[in-house]
């Protein structure tokens, strides 16, 4: 019997060129229907249902995301690896704009040290220090192969993407993941665009899961939330917010603000802190201009 529609995932984008990857395993390439682009758009990893026709695949669904991100968009990702190198040097106000956005968009964040063939355990550890008792933290080395296994927990079963800065290793390491996954299970091809081509995004398959070479982190999205709601993207921070003398407390300038107090403690991270100041000023700022 001839199958006659499909249901499948968005593998990869070219121009008005869909490939899908069905339910059967099988790969498709696919036009989408009209109606569907006058909409907008079809991201790489929309669950679709495709259609036959005449010998055409044929886009006919794209089915409610889970979530969606911009430049490039993608959606319905489950989990983001956020990876950090020595160099180049870790920006880590975007590393927590990227933890906040993961939180917004319901992503599961895990946090990569790449290049640890570069950096000192004392360096490492001082990076995960704040973030290590809440949030899953990986060292490897791309370079070396080291510690790419322990990726799979975090891949397996699931849609993944890489995050952060440019250069610090994320088409590299989903290289060493690929070439890993074709010596144990003979699956997969090498990445074979151009090192500087992240503009096109598609999905590859090791360690039993999808994976993203790069995922859109839209800012907009951290200015969506208001000031006083920032607090909630810091899972480190909410549990000392009970004790602080006001309420309602923002956890800026406010006396007796208990977060302030385990700042100086030393029990939170000063840098950190600092960063949330930034980022509240940040939205603070760009409310103040939306309604000025
Ligand atoms: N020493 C070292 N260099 C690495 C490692 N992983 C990647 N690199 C280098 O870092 C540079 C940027 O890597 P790339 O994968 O293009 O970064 P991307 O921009 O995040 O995709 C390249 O020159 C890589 O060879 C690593 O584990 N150790
Ligand atoms: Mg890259
Ligand atoms: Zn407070």
């Amino acid at each position: 019997m001839k199958i006659k529609s499909l249901d499948g995932k968005v593998v990869k984008i070219v121009s008005n060129r869909y490939t899908v990857r069905g339910d059967d395993g099988k790969e498709y390439k696919a036009f989408a229907r009209g109606k569907l682009r006058l909409q907008g758009d079809i991201y790489v990893g929309d669950n679709v249902k495709v259609v036959f026709e005449r010998g055409d695949a044929i886009i006919d669904v794209v089915k409610p995301r889970q979530n969606q991100l911009v430049r490039p968009y993608v959606a319905n990702v489950d989990s983001a690896l956020i990876v950090v190198a020595k160099e180049p040097e870790p920006d880590m106000l975007l590393i927590d704009k990227i933890i906040i956005n993961c939180h917004l968009e319901g992503i599961k964040p895990v946090l990569l040290y790449n290049k640890a063939d570069l950096a000192t355990e004392e360096e490492i550890n001082a990076l995960f220090a704040p973030y290590k008792d809440y949030l899953d933290c990986v060292v490897l080395s791309a370079l070396e192969k080291k510690g790419l296994e322990k990726l799979k927990p975090y891949i397996e079963g699931k849609v993944v993407c890489f995050a952060g800065q440019s250069a610090v290793g994320k088409t590299s390491l989903l290289n060493a993941i690929l070439d890993l996954n074709l010596k144990t299970d003979g699956l997969s091809a090498k990445i074979k665009r151009g090192k500087n081509t992240t503009r096109h995004v598609e999905i590859y398959q090791a360690l039993g899961g999808d994976i993203m070479d790069t995922c859109g982190f839209s800012m907009l999205s951290i200015v969506s939330i208001n000031p006083e709601e920032l607090i909630y993207y810091y899972e480190d921070f909410i549990p000392y917010q009970d004790k602080c003398r006001f309420k309602s407390c923002t956890h800026t300038e406010e006396p007796d603000c208990a977060i302030k107090q385990a700042v100086e403690n030393g029990e939170l991270s000063k840098e950190r802190y600092e960063r949330y100041l930034a980022i509240y000023e940040e939205i603070k700022e760009h409310k103040r201009r939306l309604y000025d």
